[in-house]
């Protein structure tokens, strides 16, 4: 293992945190939560680690490695406690993995919700490396009774904010596809991103990859605290907008839906007439596959077939493609929506619920043609 580059100074984190911070919508200053401006997200496939998005709810820890340990308790015969080095004894993989906040696209709720007013870049996909989290709980020897996996990170409850924990189930929890990651595309992972050690849950809501993970916990039972028990979850069945819900009658978010969003042109673009564009953008669907991406530049009255790049793996974006030649000087509204292969497509109309999570309308986009 290389040491050197698991040692951070506060001078390396500030200007790491400063990098990022020039290129990112300042949704929040503190805690930390930045949003990518859709043009960052259209260099590219995957997102540079100085253009992802980043979520936290409370103070960025800046976590000592010399101190720093992994433990894993509760019902499992081996209760361990893991060293970095430990860690990087495990065979290690890589996964490339589409990540969204669930409240990405919170901005576009009718009515508005409370919240941070994510508009489309609380997303983004990276190549993630480091070891299956079953191995880890394979060597703890979990006990039959186990059903949940309880992560907690290094970061610490502030005021009002109660401690971020969360809890998988343990069937997505033993998938090997979900791991404790240690590189975020190639690098040592940015302590804004969860030096030293993250968990990444493809496919799922983003609050499931629980960042600075210091303790696992296996339980009988799933997390209890505001984290799991009141934030994350959607109503059970479809409200009316604006409704009041009450937390038993709410399920967690898990698997991430199917959604598109435009990363150029930019909306509101001014186009000479004359030339084709190109319209392109990004399309996911969590656990399941993007199958088809149309457009439409009639507001949704006729839909096209958009062409999708190669680049792909189980539970990432794809890129979409539709060249377009304006027939008028005048503006259009350009719309883009995703089918995957569990047969979903994206609503028109969002369904409301509380909290703003999981909007994903067919996105829309205004484009004026100058002749
Ligand atoms: N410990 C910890 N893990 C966390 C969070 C947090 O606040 N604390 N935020 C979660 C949320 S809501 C999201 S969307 C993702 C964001 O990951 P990123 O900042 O690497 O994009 O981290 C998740 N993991
Ligand atoms: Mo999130």
């Amino acid at each position: 293992m290389k040491r050197r580059e698991f040692v951070l100074s506060n001078a390396a984190f500030l200007l790491q945190a400063r990098t990022i911070k020039d290129n990112l919508i300042i949704r929040s200053d503190s805690p930390a939560d930045f949003e990518t401006p859709v043009q960052l997200l259209d260099k590219g496939w995957i997102t540079s680690n100085d253009a992802h998005y980043v979520r936290s709810h409370l103070s960025v820890p800046n976590v000592e490695l010399n101190n720093w340990n992994l433990t894993v308790e509760g019902e499992v015969n081996r209760p361990l406690k893991l060293t970095m080095r430990d860690i990087r004894g495990f065979q290690e993989v890589t996964r490339t993995v589409t990540l969204e906040c669930s409240g990405n696209g919170r901005a576009f709720a009718d009515p508005p919700v409370a919240g941070l007013q994510w508009e489309k870049g609380a997303v983004g996909t990276a190549r993630w490396t480091g070891i299956p989290l079953r191995d880890v709980l394979m060597k703890a020897q979990v006990q039959p009774n186990a059903k949940h996996v309880i992560l907690n990170g290094a970061d610490m409850p502030i005021r009002a904010v109660p401690d971020f924990v969360r809890s998988i189930p343990i069937e997505k929890a033993m998938h090997p596809d979900t791991i404790l990651a240690y590189r975020m595309n190639g690098a040592a992972l940015p302590v804004l991103h969860g030096f030293p050690l993250r968990l990444i849950v493809p496919g799922w809501e983003a609050a499931a990859s629980t960042k600075w993970i210091v303790n696992i916990q296996i339980s009988e039972a799933e997390a209890s605290g505001f984290f799991m028990q009141t934030a994350y979850r959607i109503p059970n069945r479809p409200i009316a907008p604006g409704t009041l819900v009450d937390p038993k009658d709410t399920i967690p978010y898990t698997a991430l839906s199917v959604k598109s969003i435009f990363t150029s042109p930019l909306d509101g673009a001014m186009v000479p007439m004359g030339s084709s564009i190109q319209l392109r953008g990004f399309a996911w669907a969590g656990e399941a596959d993007i199958t088809q991406v149309d457009v439409s530049t009639d507001a949704g009255s006729t839909w096209n077939i958009a062409v999708l790049d190669n680049d792909k793996a189980r539970y990432t974006w794809r890129r979409f493609r539709y060249l377009w030649k304006p027939p008028a000087a005048k503006s259009f509204v350009v719309m883009s929506r995703a089918t995957d292969s569990q047969g979903r497509t994206q609503p028109m109309v969002a369904s409301w619920n509380p909290s703003g999570y999981l909007y994903n309308v067919a996105d829309k986009i205004q484009i004026n043609v100058k002749g």
